[in-house]
């Protein structure tokens, strides 16, 4: 049965998406043309056609040229304003969504640009879409701990306009632990903190997020299944976890939906959410997310009330905030 459309209809929020993995191939070409920029594909159809990746890498590779695009203010509150049009048809009322400082500012695009362009956007997603929204900027681990560090110092005069700190791109060899440092800085200016880990890295990398930067929640961990006793560790303490099925299929972080741990993290009590990571590349937005789920595992209505509800109480909103959504 339909379980009555309650996977697009139900109250949710999207605690885990990349703006800039919002970018569709029709928006990328039209900020190539206007700024004068030459993407390396043919158009439309042919960059769509380069969506089949092999792992995590093979993905960045193509996400990092597709950003190349996004230059001026404009082209960021377009960005997000294509984000907030599609999602407020999929039940979000509220989206904590992740920017990337170093993959603009390292091609010579100001973080004033950035922020500026998706506030533009941002401030009035209330009024317009019904949806609330805060940003998370997120330091890219490849790039090391120093030029993270150096990242944060520049976005703490702006500490006021994001709610937290966050950390990911390519993930295997580059553990939390080198990012204590700057998680600390985080943490003392009063910002939340998240940690992509346990996407493709070992369990290994989420007990040191959780037992080295001290996150408020993990992104992806599903690698946390393999490790009995971090699993258990996890639902005690309801540590979110922001789980993105198809971005993990599209990925090959699992080799079938079948085969994804959801179930088995439902079923030991870990506080579970369903998100889309970047939509535009991995065959949908949040509510194909929770489609393909149902789909996948048969979850009734009752389930799917319970990740969206899940993603309101992990939301770095306040508790009358969240009161009002639940
Ligand atoms: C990402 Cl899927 C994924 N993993 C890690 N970092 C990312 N940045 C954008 N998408
Ligand atoms: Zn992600």
């Amino acid at each position: 049965p339909d379980a009555s459309g309650t996977a697009l209809s139900v109250p949710k929020a999207e605690l885990h998406m990349h703006i800039e993995g919002a970018l569709e191939p029709e928006l990328a070409f039209e900020c190539a043309r206007r700024n004068g920029i030459t993407l390396p594909y043919a158009d439309v159809d042919d960059l769509r056609r380069r969506y089949d990746f092999s792992n995590l890498q093979s993905f960045l590779d193509l996400y990092y040229t597709g950003m190349n695009v996004l230059c001026t203010a404009q082209d960021f509150t377009d960005l997000a304003d294509s984000y907030l049009a599609r999602v407020r048809q999929q039940g979000v009322r509220h989206a904590e969504i992740f920017f990337d400082p170093q993959a603009h500012t390292s091609r010579g695009v100001a973080l004033e640009t950035v922020l500026d362009g998706l506030e533009a956007s941002l401030a009035t997603s209330q009024e317009r879409f019904g949806i609330s929204t805060r940003l998370i900027a997120c330091f890219l681990r490849d790039r090391g701990p120093d030029e993270a560090m150096a990242t944060f110092e520049a976005l703490l005069p702006h500490t006021g306009r994001i709610t937290g700190v966050g950390l990911d791109s390519a993930e295997d060899g580059y553990p939390p632990e080198g990012f204590a440092p700057v998680f600390a800085r985080a943490r003392q200016a009063g910002l939340h903190l998240v940690a992509h880990a346990g996407e493709e890295g070992p369990p290994e990398y989420v007990w040191q997020a959780l037992d080295v930067l001290g996150v408020d929640r993990i992104d992806h961990g599903i690698r946390a299944a393999e490790d009995p006793t971090l699993l258990r560790r996890i639902a005690r303490d309801q540590v979110p976890l922001t789980v993105c099925p198809l971005s993990n299929v599209r990925l090959r972080c699992v080799d079938t939906l079948g085969r994804h741990c959801l179930p088995q993290l439902v079923d030991t009590g870990v506080l579970t959410t369903i998100n889309s990571d970047d939509p535009a590349y991995f065959g949908g937005y949040v509510g194909e997310n929770y489609r393909a789920v149902q789909r996948e595992f048969g979850f009734d209505d009752t389930a799917l009330r319970e990740f969206a509800s899940n993603s309101i109480r992990a939301s770095f909103l306040g508790r009358d905030e969240r009161e009002r959504l639940l």
